[in-house]
């Protein structure tokens, strides 16, 4: 069993829905076991033009291999109607798994720790609400400074989540 962070974001078709119906998902997944949700979070994309994102983080124990859990998320995504036209653009739907315990992973399709997370806002305020602020990264830094520097600037953390629509 491994300790694994997924972020979840959405900015398409009742994004909030969209992350409960993802929570509902991963409660399903194969030998695995959800334990916990953060609030949800609104912020601006981080590409100019675009509806503004809805952001959570959920964990999970699982005995799930790497890439079957990755395939496992993909499957999320594509059940809720995810379409990919071009990179980075809106979408019902982004699962990217940010922790796999303290695994460095590094294959064709899957790098983690997920790349930037580091300095997103949007990942590493809802994931302190999960994650022990003295949690370590491989490369030897803590949550607590990645939070000391990365400002709390332009979200919206929505309570309670369950009733908002956004
Ligand atoms: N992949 C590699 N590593 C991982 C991982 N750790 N978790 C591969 C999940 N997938 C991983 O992903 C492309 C490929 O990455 C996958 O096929 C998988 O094999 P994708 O989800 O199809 O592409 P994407 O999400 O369009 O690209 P990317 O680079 O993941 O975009 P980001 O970084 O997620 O940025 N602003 C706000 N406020 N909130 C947001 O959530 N998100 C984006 C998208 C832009 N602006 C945003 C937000
Ligand atoms: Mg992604």
């Amino acid at each position: 069993m491994e300790r694994i962070y997924i972020g979840m974001g959405s900015n398409l078709a009742a994004p909030a829905d969209q992350l409960r119906s993802a929570v509902q998902a991963l409660a399903q997944l194969p030998n695995s076991r959800l334990v916990g949700v953060s609030a949800f979070y609104q912020s601006d994309s981080l590409l100019p033009g675009q509806p503004r994102y809805t952001n959570a983080v959920a964990a999970i124990d699982s005995a799930l291999a790497p890439l079957a859990l990755l395939d496992a998320l993909q499957a999320i995504e594509q059940d809720q109607g995810r379409e990919r036209h071009e990179r980075w653009g809106p979408r019902t739907l982004d699962l990217d798994i940010l922790l796999f315990g303290d695994q460095l992973i590094d294959e064709p399709r899957l790098k983690v720790p997920h790349y930037h997370m580091h300095a997103r806002p949007f990942v590493l305020y809802p994931l302190a609400e999960l994650a022990p602020a003295s949690l370590k990264f491989a490369d030897g830094r803590r949550l607590e400074q990645l939070l000391a520097d990365c400002p709390f600037v332009g979200l919206e953390r929505l309570v309670p989540s369950a009733e908002t629509n956004q």
